[in-house]
């Protein structure tokens, strides 16, 4: 089992302090005045060391300590600018930043899990064992920071107070890193140490983009050190490979919650948002969803928003599930992002007064921002992710430039949204009363259905599967995406479904508080329907019905049609909510393509899973239990009516 603080710190063996005293020592030797006085208001003897360790190995010019005051936040904006790490735009406090044309999303074949000889890591991860990594941090980070800023700043991934909060360091010579972090994370300068002390550990991340050009990225590398809760990002700059605040310690929750508080917590790859019902009562929802599947959008779809990303969850003595954002902004992708389905985004995009740092769009010669799929004319020409662009345009295999990158993103500060709730800053977390696991899925699954139970909804979780998107450089096709959390999920996948199925099993949740565990789907095709367009069967705005579904359902008050694969709505349901909710006239030929079951599709997807699982070892065998039960259930539906059973027939 995974346990913590083996094998040696590499930050620490390559730098070589150990004791307080060189600490403080190299910092003196390397600060200015004003930054060493700052400095000193931290006095954890682990977080100074490891401060120093840092800049032992990547020697920078100068040591900037990020307090999270006006005048530092200001530094640090006007750094980006004079390095060109970002660009002003017209709209007042917009910037605009561009990664290289090759590294627009997660470099998953260059991320690393580093692990001691006898760890497990998951068969969807890359590892590199410690003392290759040793290696390979030390090459390639020795003196990386040479004439340059490094920058540390001090945050803490969730409301101070919070029992799942995180104390993090972000450590780097990026100010664009930086300037994204004092907007996702809240600036913990003042109570770090506190906090450090109270939950017993920080993570640290230490980053440097190194000269950014082309020809190094394929010497780019990002590695979770989990034993140390250290993560190295090296010559690379999109926020997903740099930012590791989010993700990089995203990862190291996920061990803390599956090995070290087994049942009882979780850290997710989930919204969190809360939907208004009957009498204005509010049921909060966390929900799962590969990158650039919806995640953003139901979290906007919802009256009040939490999260669009990550969610830390845990069972509190009432019986109840918790959760709380570990972020405090959005980086969000803007592709299809407009005035229909998005207002309260918009509003923050194409209007004065809240700060945004673009990534990877389109600008025009005005310094204005244009993206694909925003309901807007767009220009002819402009400046785009890969250099000049022109309409029509054709990269090197003959393919047409699109205007943005389809995961170009917009970084801000979550309180400015219109439908922001501020529970999002309560330590107590909210009570989540309903799960959603979602994918890109064109031709299985219904919109919206509910597991019968809290088994069948860790199976929902598991089998998730997807389109790829543009987040992750070189995915293609359709891949299984287990909770969507899978590409994050460091130790063997069988500890991470046995603590699921402990969590929401667990007797300590009240038999009136257990959530509903649902799957959602907003992408099944009229093509897969009997159609021949590869049109979508729904549109955004519907997502208000799904969720209204379910928080109906929480509450007991709908009925439901049960299916082998859990419940279903009824039509004359969906067609009042329809008509309530979004005053859209719903007819049941529609609801017939939505919710009838292909069964043969389902069925090859459960063989699909059940091979895919078959070759993982220690899984729980409750997931083949259910999966079979499912199976049997469908196999008798088709025996009975056929490939295709309409709800009618159910
Ligand atoms: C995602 O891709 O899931 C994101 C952005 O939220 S990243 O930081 O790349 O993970
Ligand atoms: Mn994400």
């Amino acid at each position: 089992m995974f346990k913590t603080g083996q094998g040696i710190d590499i930050v620490a063996e390559i730098g070589k302090i150990s004791t307080l005293d060189g600490a403080w020592k190299l910092l003196k030797d390397n600060m200015d005045q004003e930054n060493f006085a700052k400095l000193h208001k931290i006095t954890n003897e682990k977080v100074i060391i490891k401060i120093a360790n840092a800049a032992a190995m990547c020697q920078p010019e100068s040591i900037f300590i990020n307090t999270g005051s006006d005048a530092d936040k200001k530094f640090v904006k006007d750094l980006a600018l004079q390095k060109g790490e970002e660009k002003s735009l017209t709209m007042e406090n917009h910037t605009i930043h561009y990664d290289l044309n090759e590294e627009q999303g997660r470099i998953t074949d260059r991320t690393y899990f580093i692990s001691n000889e006898d760890e497990l890591v998951s068969t969807l991860a890359n590892k590199m064992l410690r003392n290759d990594a040793l290696k390979d941090v030390r090459d390639k980070m020795t003196g990386i920071m040479k004439g340059h800023t490094m920058m540390v700043g001090f945050y803490i991934r969730g409301p101070i107070g919070s029992p799942v909060s995180n104390p993090a360091l972000e450590i780097t010579s990026s100010a664009y890193v930086t300037h994204s972090a004092d907007l996702l994370y809240r600036n913990a300068f003042d109570r770090f140490d506190e906090q450090a002390e109270k939950l017993g550990h920080f993570y640290a991340n230490i980053h440097s983009e190194g000269q950014n050009r082309p020809e190094d990225l394929p010497n780019a590398r990002v590695f979770m050190d989990r034993a140390h809760r250290t993560t190295y990002s090296i010559n690379c700059t999109y926020a997903g490979n740099t930012l590791l605040l989010k993700k990089g310690n995203h990862r190291f929750s996920i061990d803390m919650a599956i090995y070290e508080k087994t049942g009882v917590e979780l850290s997710e790859h989930m919204f969190i948002t809360g939907m208004k019902g009957p009498g204005g009562r509010v049921t909060w929802f966390a929900g799962a969803a590969p990158s650039g599947c919806g995640k953003t959008t139901t979290a906007m779809a919802g009256d009040c928003f939490v999260g669009d990303d990550l969610a830390q969850m845990w069972i509190a003595e009432d019986g109840t599930i918790r959760s709380i954002n570990p972020e405090a902004g959005i980086f969000g992708i803007v592709k299809d992002v407009n005035n229909e389905g998005d207002p309260y985004l918009m509003e923050l995009l194409r209007k004065p007064g809240a700060e945004v740092i673009w990534s990877n769009v389109l600008i025009d010669d005005k310094l204005v921002p244009h993206w694909e799929g925003n309901g807007e004319e767009c220009p002819d020409s402009g400046f785009n992710f890969q250099g000049e662009w022109e309409k029509g345009m054709v990269d090197g295999d003959g393919k047409e430039v699109p205007c943005s990158h389809f995961n170009s993103r917009c970084t801000l500060t979550y309180n400015q949204l219109e439908n922001y709730s501020d529970s999002a800053e309560d330590p107590k977390g909210v009570e989540t009363r309903v799960i959603t696991y979602s994918g890109r899925d064109s031709d299985t699954m219904p919109p919206v259905w509910a597991a019968k139970n809290s088994d069948h909804g860790v199976v929902i979780g598991a089998t998730v599967v997807s389109a790829a998107t543009a987040a992750e450089v070189g995915a293609s096709g359709v891949k299984r995406s287990p909770w969507a959390n899978a590409a994050f999920i460091p130790g063997a996948l069988g500890d991470y479904m046995e603590a699921q199925f402990q969590f929401f099993g667990s007797d300590s949740i009240s038999d009136d508080k257990r959530p509903v565990m649902a799957g959602l789907n907003y992408f099944l095709t009229e093509k897969a329907r009997g159609g021949d367009s590869s049109k979508l069967l729904g549109e955004k705005k519907d997502v208000r019905v799904w969720l209204s579904w379910l928080e109906r359902k929480a509450h007991s008050e709908i009925d439901s049609i049960e299916t082998p694969i859990g419940h279903i709505p009824k039509f004359e349901d969906l067609k009042n909510l329809f008509k309530e909710l979004i005053n859209k006239d719903y007819d049941e030929a529609l609801y017939d393509k939505q919710f009838s079951l292909y069964i043969d599709i389902i069925v090859a997807r459960i063989d699909m899973q059940k091979k895919a699982y078959g070759k993982e070892k220690n899984l729980p065998d409750r997931l083949f239990e259910v999966l079979d039960e499912q199976r049997a259930g469908l196999v008798a539906l088709r025996d009975k009516f056929g490939p295709v059973v309409k709800p009618s027939q159910l």
